[in-house]
């Protein structure tokens, strides 16, 4: 028996009612769900396709480029270019701040895009996502600059995540929770599958890369220790541990059942400031997770309340459930004393 369910645009339609979401961001969004299921299409082909491999160009973060990376960018902005409303686009595949407007207005959109993250799960069939963010400018903009972008997380008014694994699913937020669409294969069209996605307060799951360990700080080395102590450790309980190498399946994962995701800044890669992005990783994931009743930090402050300095910039990142994040944090705190 299959339960009737509501697709993306009636329920666009009952959020536009209720919560007063615009026509422009409703538009938006169905653009942004266009390009995932044309993503999925293309990596689920990708074998047939030849389009797996890398290309001869690296990013402005100095990684080699997957084939994948460059389609997925270029389905991106062409969709979100769609919408009138839509000012500037910030890539992590694209340098430069791409400006589709001479004179952007108070409220237009920014919209932030990781087109295809964890791409190095490409060639070993694993999953895969797209992530983003929009904000609103506050102001009319004398001039276009980078450091207008330079918004906090906590202005966000929309984020949200594709993620192209066993179903391509589609889970964002405009502010008034968490909800989870799938793609029905056949039919076009994104389904309401996971209602109203929350967080438990607590968990037993954590997910890093154990292979940094030698160059963790004090307070990440300590968290990771007691869980691995399990019951006779200070924690009192076993803990069990995820790492599938794509933010979006851990973050889906943790919405889902539960558990802590960190990627800190370690010794290794403080000179870059850590190894995920502020403005289109660890924002909107870090919004998503707080809508769901989590919290996302950075160990030592909320992520959303970051100042932003650079557009490519990185940041430590430690985000689930609510009463895990907060001993990492007291682990952070204890450690300057
Ligand atoms: P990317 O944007 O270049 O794909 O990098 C981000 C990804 C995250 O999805 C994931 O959590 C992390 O990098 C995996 O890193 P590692 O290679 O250390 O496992
Ligand atoms: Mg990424």
């Amino acid at each position: 028996m299959t339960t009737e369910r509501q697709t993306l645009r009636k329920f666009l339609l009952q959020e536009q009612e209720k919560s007063g979401i615009g026509q422009d961001m409703m538009l938006l969004l169905e653009d942004i769900a266009t390009s995932c299921r044309i993503i999925a299409h293309q990596i689920r082909n990708g074998p047939f396709l030849d389009i797996l491999g890398t290309t001869e160009t690296s990013n402005v973060q100095g990684e080699t480029q997957k084939q994948l990376d460059v389609i997925a960018n270029d389905v991106f902005l062409s969709h979100c270019s769609n919408c009138a409303r839509v000012a500037a686009l910030v890539s992590e595949e694209i340098d430069e701040v791409i400006w589709l407007k001479d004179a952007p207005k108070k409220g237009d959109y920014l919209v932030y895009f990781d087109p295809l993250d964890g791409s190095s799960n490409l060639n070993v069939n694993l999953s895969v996502g797209s992530i983003f963010s929009v904000v609103e400018l506050e102001d009319d903009l004398a001039e276009l600059s980078n450091e207008a972008v330079l918004i906090k997380g906590a202005k966000q008014i929309c984020a949200g995540y594709s993620l192209y694994g066993p179903s391509t699913s589609l889970v964002f937020s405009t502010g008034q929770g968490v909800n989870g669409f799938t793609h029905k294969i056949g039919s076009g069209e994104f389904l309401l599958t996971f209602p109203d996605m929350k967080l438990p307060e607590e968990t037993e799951e954590f997910a890093i890369n154990a292979s940094r360990f030698r160059s963790w700080d004090a307070p990440i080395r300590r968290y990771v220790e007691e869980c691995i102590d399990g019951e006779d450790g200070v924690r009192g309980k076993s803990f069990n541990m995820r790492w599938t190498a794509s933010m979006v399946a851990e973050v889906h994962r943790i919405l889902t059942r539960g558990g802590v995701f960190l990627y800190p800044k370690d010794s290794a890669n403080a000179h870059m400031g850590g190894k995920l992005r502020l403005l289109y990783e660890a924002n909107p994931m870090g919004f998503i997770v707080e809508q769901a009743g989590g919290r996302a930090s950075t160990g030592t402050e909320r992520i959303l309340d970051v100042q932003p300095t650079g557009h490519h910039q990185r940041i430590s990142v430690v985000l689930g459930c609510k009463a895990e994040v907060e001993v990492i944090e007291s682990y952070f705190a204890d450690e300057r004393g």
